[in-house]
């Protein structure tokens, strides 16, 4: 290779580890129930503050299965909680709309159909590649039979990681699954941590969070601003926001919404690095926007 070839190839990494960042938030996909919106409308320069205050491990509640259990890590099994997560459609095709097809099977392999509303919903799915690109959180349909079914669009190939979130008879669960979707995969650095991020639509949002240590509850505070006005969220899913955590490395996954202003209450299990996908909605959409938080 000569020299001026090196010298490009270098560039062209650069070039694709800046990337990571910018499209970041970009990848994700708004809410489906939510209605369409043009990116960047006009008009959007009211404020908002997404602030919550939920622990991460907010969807535990106290019952004998979680006592002594502070800080669960969830979504790295597929089965828990005698239940399991069967995807009858884990291989996607890149850049199709396609249906994603799932049930929750219990122990006795019949497919349950109760499932408790949490957050507005019965049913939580987040996706996210294993690089923690991709994030997408839709609200699937369930059918007579209780299968789940959803459309799904996958922008890049590679291995992903599918979290069904939701509570039955009381007790809440994240199963976890593999999702394929053939091809090359463009894998991308975990950008770094920084305390501002731009989300999908344009508008930059600021976490103030301080030094997080493991197992305590810390506080997250994000300020959304459009074209430099604070921006107050609309009701989305019941609260003023929410907020996944996956942790690099397993995507271990922590669920938290928002309750009230001013202030998110998270705790995260362990050290490490963690990306943050926070949704909210304003002018009728719903945006996300990605950062890395540090725990140590
Ligand atoms: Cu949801």
């Amino acid at each position: 290779m000569t020299v001026p070839a090196k010298l490009a190839g270098f560039a062209a990494t650069l070039v694709l580890l800046f990337g990571a960042g910018a499209l970041a938030g970009g990848l994700i996909d708004p809410d489906r129930d939510e209605p369409a919106a043009a990116h960047g409308a006009a008009g959007s320069e009211e404020i908002a503050h997404v602030t919550a205050s939920t622990p991460a491990h907010s969807g535990s509640r106290p019952d004998a299965a979680h006592a002594g259990a502070a800080h669960p890590v969830r979504g790295l099994a597929v089965a828990e909680n005698g239940l399991r997560l069967v995807v009858a459609t884990p291989d996607l095709r890149r850049d199709q709309s396609q249906t994603l097809r799932f049930r929750v099977a219990d122990e006795h392999g019949d497919t349950v159909r109760d499932f408790d509303v949490e957050h507005t919903k019965r049913m939580h799915l987040i996706v996210a590649r294993r690089d923690l690109t991709g994030f997408q959180h839709l609200h699937p349909r369930q059918d007579a039979d209780g299968v789940w079914t959803t459309t799904l669009r996958m922008a890049a190939a590679g291995s992903y990681r599918v979290f069904a979130d939701f509570a039955h008879r009381g007790e809440p669960t994240t199963l976890a699954g593999d999702l394929r979707v053939d091809g090359a995969a463009d894998l991308r650095a975990l950008p770094a941590p920084a305390a501002t991020a731009v989300s999908d639509g344009g508008y930059d949002v600021r976490l103030d969070a301080g030094r997080i240590r493991p197992g305590r509850e810390a506080d997250l505070r994000f300020t959304v601003t459009k074209d430099g006005r604070t921006v107050h969220p609309e009701p989305y899913l019941g609260a003023g926001g929410h907020l996944v955590a996956l942790r690099e490395g397993d995507l271990a996954f922590l669920h938290v919404h928002p309750v009230g202003d001013g202030r998110f209450a998270a705790t995260f299990p362990t050290e490490g690095r963690y990306r943050l996908f926070l949704q909210f909605k304003d002018a009728g959409r719903v945006h996300t926007v990605a950062f890395t938080q540090e725990v140590r």
